[in-house]
C-alpha cells in the first residue's frame, strides 16, 4: 500500500486500522509512524492534518492527508475488498451500522468515568456505562445472526469496538467495574469475550493500558501533565514493561513520578 499511518500505538482510533489490515493480511504493508504525544508536534505532520492534532491521519504520496479513524476504514476497506471486513450484503452492513453508530457515545461513557475526580458523581458514571452496554444487548439480541460476533466471524462493528473495549480495562482496574450478572448483559459479554480475544486484535494488553492511562484515571488526557508530575505517563521510555502497576484508588491516591517509575 502507497501510504503511511501516523499513529499513538496505544490509542484506540489508531488500534482500528491496525485491525482491520491485519484482517486483510496487509499490516504489515503498510509503514506506521510512532507519534510521541508527549513532545510538541511535528510541523510537517500539523501541515498534513490542517493543523489538529488528533491521530491516526494517513499519507498518501500526491494527494490530501486523510484523516479520521472511520474513514480510514471506510478507505481501506473499499481500495482492499478482499477478504471483505465490512458486510459485502447492503442490508447486512446496515446492520452492522446499527452498532457502530454507538461507539461515539460508548466511547465517551468510558472515558468521562476513567477521568472523574469527584467519588460523589462516580454512580452517575457508572449507571451511563451501564446503560450503553444495555443498548449494545438489546441490538446483538435483535439484530445480530449471531452467537458471538455479530455475524459468522470477527467483523466491521467488531473492529470498531474492540480497541474501546481493550481501552475499558482501565474502568475494571480504577473504578472495579464490571459488567453485572443476568440477562440485560448477557448477549453483550459474549460479544466483548470473543471481540477480546481475536488473534487479529492483540496489539494492546492490560498492563499496558492501566500504566499508561494512569493519567486519564487522575483526570489529564491526551499527554497532559498530572499537577505535580513531570513526566507523563504516556512516554516511551521507560518503557511500560519494567514500571509497577499504579495505584488502583484514583479518588485518594496520587502516585508520583518515582512511584510510576517513569524517573
Ligand atoms: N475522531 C478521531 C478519530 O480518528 O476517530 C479521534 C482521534 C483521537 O482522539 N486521537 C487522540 C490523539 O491523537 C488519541 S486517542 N490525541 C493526541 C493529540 O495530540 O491530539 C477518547 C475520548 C476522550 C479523550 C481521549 C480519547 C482518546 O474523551 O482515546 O473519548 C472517546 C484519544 C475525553
Amino acid at each position: 500500500m502507497n501510504a503511511s499511518i501516523h499513529h499513538i500505538p496505544v490509542c484506540p482510533f489508531c488500534q482500528r486500522l491496525e485491525i482491520l489490515l491485519s484482517l486483510k493480511g496487509l499490516r504489515d504493508q503498510i509503514t506506521f509512524n510512532v507519534v510521541d504525544i508527549t513532545k510538541p508536534r511535528d510541523p510537517r505532520l500539523l501541515e498534513l492534518s490542517k493543523g489538529t492534532t488528533a491521530l491516526p491521519l494517513m499519507e498518501i504520496p500526491g494527494r490530501t492527508a486523510l484523516k479520521e479513524s472511520r474513514v480510514l476504514l471506510d478507505y481501506v476497506e473499499e481500495l482492499y475488498p478482499d477478504p471483505p471486513v465490512a458486510r459485502p450484503d447492503p442490508y447486512e452492513h446496515a446492520l452492522e451500522s446499527l452498532l457502530v453508530e454507538r461507539e461515539g457515545g460508548f466511547g465517551a461513557a468510558g472515558y468521562s468515568f476513567v477521568m472523574n475526580q469527584d467519588p460523589a458523581k462516580r454512580e452517575r458514571f457508572s449507571e451511563r456505562m451501564l446503560a450503553e452496554y444495555r443498548a449494545i444487548n438489546d441490538i446483538l439480541v435483535n439484530y445480530a445472526p449471531g452467537k458471538t460476533f455479530f455475524f459468522d466471524r470477527f467483523g466491521w462493528a467488531e473492529t470498531v469496538f474492540t480497541p474501546f473495549f481493550m481501552r475499558f480495562w482501565f474502568l475494571d482496574y480504577y473504578e472495579g467495574f464490571e459488567l453485572p450478572e443476568g440477562a440485560q448483559y448477557d448477549r453483550v459479554r459474549l460479544w466483548r469475550e470473543a471481540c477480546l480475544a481475536e488473534p487479529c486484535a492483540q496489539q494492546v494488553q492490560f498492563d499496558q493500558i492501566v500504566k499508561l492511562y494512569y493519567d486519564y484515571a487522575k483526570g489529564a488526557g491526551n499527554g497532559a501533565l498530572v499537577e505535580g508530575r513531570r513526566v507523563s505517563s504516556f512516554v516511551f521510555e521507560p518503557d511500560w514493561p519494567g514500571r509497577p502497576m499504579p495505584p488502583a484508588d484514583k479518588y485518594s491516591v496520587s502516585a508520583s513520578d518515582a512511584e510510576l517509575g517513569l524517573v
